[in-house]
């Protein structure tokens, strides 16, 4: 079953960049790569050679580096295309032609009859020059495609035995979760490939694609940090892994370095010149916040209450937020214990009230209600004279 037994296809030097933000240069890509080589991605996907001198210049650079993550690069339907990264010494090529009417009519303006013969005939001809390489076929546009018209691209390819991998694209994100499974599972029952999904993530559905196709048997899902790509981009890598992390905790903390996610977010998040959401997977600022008085006082007691996620298996802390009206006593208790303070639970209700009547007007900084806590016993004595 594929929820446990899958690779991640990291396509943030291929999708990625594609973002509107995106301008890596080589020293970038390679620190990008090599942290993603860490994280323990199995695959980098990269733009292809043909794009440009400086693409292909990038691609024999990161191979260079001998990463532990198999090297992919993306190029169309061609026999050019294919010789141009062969001859950079990659591990797989990711081909694909668009079948929807969209792309055929405006796009290539091929029928499926001529989709067919240029991949049967690319295919064949990279297997031939390449034995050792992992091939992959992938339709474009698959989820405004035929089914029909699907079922006979990926039939005729599966059935010539050349290709490891079938990719499912929905290329302008507007697949269900139930549309995604029925064709893996489609695609499953019928050959006996690999089969990757690639998700746009236009209608919000990305990470929940992802999911279902994993959950239909696919092998294979494209992530990209952050999800930036084409528009809004792809199924994010964080995105993902909180998806997978509440299935399975203990294979991903096997897989992944988790505790890496944090900078490698926020180096992509640097380099694009954008900030990370603050409700971002894992690394948004407020993931780990808790705030109102009664979710405080259950995860001060057990984090599990209110937290699928575990903070420290990604490096990061949980963050009980106190300076504001919703708090609670058990929360401010906590914090006062933290700090070394010895107050009853009579001054800590006291000084929760008096916090809550001046968060009334203005919430209060963490600095603030240390303060407040600090001086508590002396306030009162002062009070009381
Ligand atoms: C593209 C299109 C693509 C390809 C996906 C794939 C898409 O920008 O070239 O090859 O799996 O979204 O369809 O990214
Ligand atoms: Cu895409």
């Amino acid at each position: 079953m594929s929820l446990t037994e899958f690779a991640l296809i990291e396509s943030t030097l291929r999708e990625g960049e594609q973002f509107a933000g995106a301008n890596f240069n080589q020293a970038q890509k390679i620190d990008v790569a090599a942290a993603l080589d860490e994280f323990g991605v199995e695959f980098i996907e990269l733009s292809s050679p043909v794009a440009s001198a400086q693409s292909d210049a990038d691609v024999r650079a990161i191979i260079k580096q001998r990463f532990k993550a198999k090297i992919l690069t993306h190029i169309r339907c061609s026999r050019d295309d294919a010789m141009r990264a062969l001859d950079t010494g990659v591990d797989g090529l990711d081909i694909v032609i668009g079948t929807s009417p969209e792309l055929r009519k405006y796009s290539h303006g091929k029928t499926i009859r001529e989709i067919i013969d240029v991949a049967l005939d690319v295919l064949t001809y990279v297997r031939e020059q390449a034995p050792e390489i992992v091939l992959r076929f992938s339709t474009e546009d698959s989820f405004r495609s035929s089914e029909s018209d699907l079922l006979r691209v990926y039939l005729a390819v599966a059935e010539r035995g050349v290709v490891n991998r079938l990719g499912t694209a929905d290329t302008v994100g507007v697949a269900t979760p139930n549309q995604v499974y029925s064709l893996v599972h489609t695609l499953r029952r019928l050959t006996n490939l690999d089969i990757e999904f690639h998700g746009h993530n236009d209608s919000g559905c990305a990470i929940a694609n992802s999911y279902a196709a994993l959950d239909a048997g696919a092998t294979h899902i494209d992530v990209t940090v952050l999800g930036i790509g084409e528009r809004n981009g792809i199924t994010p890598l964080g995105g993902l892994i909180a998806r997978l992390y509440f299935n399975n905790r203990d294979l991903l903390l096997q897989k992944y370095r988790l505790d890496k996610l944090y900078a490698i977010d926020h180096m992509v998040a640097d380099l694009c010149g954008v900030t990370i959401p603050f409700n971002n997977y894992i690394t948004g600022s407020s993931a780990f916040t808790h705030k109102a008085g009664i979710h405080a006082k259950a995860v001060l007691a057990n984090p599990e209450t209110y937290e699928s996620i575990r903070p420290d298996d990604f490096g990061l802390k949980r963050n009980v937020q106190i300076g504001h009206r919703l708090t609670g006593w058990n929360a401010v208790r906590s914090r006062a214990v933290q700090l070394g303070l010895t107050l009853t639970d009579a001054q800590v209700k006291d000084a929760t009230a008096h916090i809550k009547r001046l968060a009334d007007q203005n919430p209060l900084e963490p600095d603030a209600v240390d303060t407040i806590l600090r001086a508590w016993p002396l306030a009162r004595e002062r009070e009381n004279v």
